[in-house]
């Protein structure tokens, strides 16, 4: 096992990564930016080290000051987290050139799920369920790609290879529009991505978000860890996330987790993963692989019981999964709410000091957050400062706790989003379960409609 590892991330995630580390016996080294020199997680870690000014491109995104941290410090390994670096392949091979592991997959998988369309057709020879499209980059002849749409049929969706996470798509429902459009996507991606690779796929229209969680080790062992479903989202950032999936049968997620452990087999893939699915009319269909831990990680843990941090530290110091699949049951229900720094209507940012911090607590309730009373909430990273994450027996359950979690939670200095969750806690559409991926930018429609 390793003796040291270096955390290349701030906020809720490095303290994460940091508990799991001195739970193992792990010595931490913490690296900051200077906007995080007085962060919880830098004064708790055995060492620290700043790597740049407050500005993430500078800092946290600065490849060489990480890599001389890790070297001055006698790190063993370097854990990227979620965001900044974490699915840079470039990063990870850098890490592994100078010697250190890179607590994740190998720079090729990293590599080969950035490009979604490699990506794409990595999963479909896998077995893995695809949106029906275009087999791989669109050609450049018109008359090819008119027909491609016609044989998928509209509306499309178009998509580039070098985005994800909702970056650089374009729905299309008329032949009238389909050249254009992929003429003004390829455009953007060649300037956002350095790559005017396009895809095509059918759109589907209102479907679910789930996703599957993998663990995978060196040793061609791999199991799922369930579903998660994410649908409860605005502008492709997710705001709650639960564990199973509300109305999707056992049956399901383990044909679908079966193929995707199928899959991570045949890439040799290496470490924790998401597979990302919609789903509509119940079928499941492949969009993108994350290769990193995820925000929500947390809903699976406190279903399965299983610690996928300490796990990718264990797979990454090349020791063998000691889950097999038959032991992984899923017990209860689990319900995360991302608390953010911002204006619950407006969604602006709201960074500043930290007056007041009063968390909730009991049965069933899990705080993952770095944020403590006097604390400032810097200007320069994402607004999220914390998750509640409840489980319970039930859906019914885990709502009720989150409820009463929420109804707990009191800040003051900064706005957050704690009203927007009790409000969705509150409604009786979220109540019933398996509301689409739509659901949540509606309602906040006729949220603003109402009050006008
Ligand atoms: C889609 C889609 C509908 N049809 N692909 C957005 C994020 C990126 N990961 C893929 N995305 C979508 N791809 C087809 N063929 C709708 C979305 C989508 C979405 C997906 C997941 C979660 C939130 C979303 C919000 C808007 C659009």
């Amino acid at each position: 096992m390793f003796g040291k590892i270096l955390i290349a991330n701030r906020g809720e995630i490095a303290l994460r990564i940091q508990r799991a580390c001195r739970e193992m016996g792990i010595k931490t080294v913490a690296v900051h930016s200077t906007a995080d020199a007085d962060a919880k997680y830098v004064r708790l870690a055995d060492e620290s080290v700043c790597i740049g000014p407050a500005q993430s491109q500078l800092s946290y995104l600065n490849i060489p000051a990480i890599i001389s941290a890790a070297e001055v410090t006698d790190a063993e390994a370097i854990h990227p987290g979620y965001g900044f670096l974490s699915e840079n392949a470039d990063f990870a091979e850098r890490v592994e050139k100078s010697g250190f592991t890179f607590i994740g997959p190998r720079a090729e998988s990293i590599r080969l799920m950035g490009d979604k369309v490699s990506a794409k057709q990595a999963m479909r020879d896998a077995g893995v369920p695809c949106v029906p499209g275009s087999d791989g980059a669109l050609p450049d002849n018109s008359q090819d790609i008119l027909q491609i749409a016609r044989e998928i049929g509209y509306p499309v969706i178009i998509k580039a290879a070098g985005g994800g996470g909702g970056r650089g798509m374009r729905v299309v429902r008329t032949e009238a529009a389909l050249l254009t459009s992929v003429n003004m996507t390829k455009e953007e991606a060649r300037v956002a991505f350095g790559n005017p690779t396009v895809y095509m796929e059918k759109f589907l229209e209102n479907p679910r978000h789930i996703e599957i969680q993998v663990l995978s080790d060196n040793f061609q062992n791999a199991v799922y860890l369930g579903e998660r479903d994410c649908s409860m989202q605005r502008r492709n950032q997710k705001v709650l996330e639960e564990a199973p999936a509300f109305g999707i049968s056992r049956k399901q997620i383990d044909r679908l987790g079966s193929r995707c452990v199928e899959a991570c087999r045949r890439i040799g893939y290496r470490g924790a993963g998401t597979f990302e699915f919609l789903y509509e009319n119940g079928e499941f269909y492949f969009i993108e692989m994350n290769t990193r831990v995820q925000v929500e990680h947390p809903v699976t843990e406190l279903v399965t019981g299983v610690d996928i941090v300490r796990e990718q530290i264990r797979i990454a110091a090349g020791e063998r999964l000691t889950i097999k699949q038959r032991d992984i049951e899923i017990r209860g229900h689990a319900i995360e709410c991302r608390i953010n720094a911002e204006d619950p209507f407006t969604f602006i940012p709201s960074p500043g000091r930290v007056t007041a911090w009063h968390l909730p607590g009991g049965p069933g309730i899990r705080i993952d957050t770095h944020v403590f009373t006097g604390y400032s909430v810097p200007p320069y990273y994402d607004s999220m400062i914390g998750k509640i994450i409840a489980h319970g027996d039930t859906r019914e359950q885990a709502i009720a706790r989150m409820r009463v979690a929420l109804s707990e939670l009191a800040v003051e200095g900064i706005k957050t989003n704690t009203k927007l969750h009790r409000e969705l806690l509150a409604d009786e559409r979220f109540f019933q379960g398996g509301t689409s991926i739509h659901y949540l930018e509606e309602k906040l429609r006729q949220r603003a409609a109402s009050q006008r």
